[in-house]
């Protein structure tokens, strides 16, 4: 045990210190950027009303996803033409899902149906099973894409 007490130590600071609700958004090539929960509550949020997995309907608020990736100065708009229509944003969580998402789909230009980086459900935090970041859209009819824990947003262009 005495062996033991010098990792458990470093355990509890790394697990305060690393702050396991942080985001961390990395748009290739550049230096990732991270998101704390109190920095995405200042990110402009959007409701939108959709049923979960098990059919059950909640209102999920949220920051769209194109101003998360806006926030790591991706740009949206005119210059999403060309080459940069090959581009794609892989989100992850620490159990290893990872969904991908085209950067078109995400450009609110192209779409009214914003996908979500949600925050809150129906007023309220996200429960821990499933927060405190989840992805939520209604262009999908399956939930796959409704990633749980999201930790990591990453965009990459097709080589
Ligand atoms: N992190 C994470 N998110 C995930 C999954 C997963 O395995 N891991 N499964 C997805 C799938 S396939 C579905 S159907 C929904 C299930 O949503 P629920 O948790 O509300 O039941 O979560 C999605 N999000
Ligand atoms: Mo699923």
């Amino acid at each position: 045990m005495r062996r033991l007490l010098p990792f458990l130590f470093l355990l509890v600071i790394h697990s305060s210190g690393a702050a396991a609700e942080d985001l961390v958004v990395q748009v290739n090539p550049g230096q990732p950027i991270k998101l704390t929960l109190s920095d995405l509550e200042l990110l402009p949020h959007q409701t939108l009303q959709a049923k979960d997995h098990n059919g059950i309907s909640a209102a999920w608020s949220g920051v769209p996803l194109y101003q998360v990736l806006q926030q790591a100065g991706v740009s949206f708009g005119d210059t999403l033409r060309g080459a940069a229509l090959a581009q794609y944003v892989v989100i992850s969580a620490p159990d290893g899902y990872r969904v991908v998402f085209a950067l078109p789909e995400l450009d609110p230009r192209n779409t009214d149906h914003p996908v979500l980086l949600c925050d809150s459900m129906n007023g309220a935090p996200l429960p821990a099973d499933i927060g405190p970041l989840r992805i939520v859209t209604n262009t999908d009819k399956r939930h796959f894409r409704w990633v749980r824990h999201v930790t990591r947003i990453e965009l990459r262009k097709v080589e």
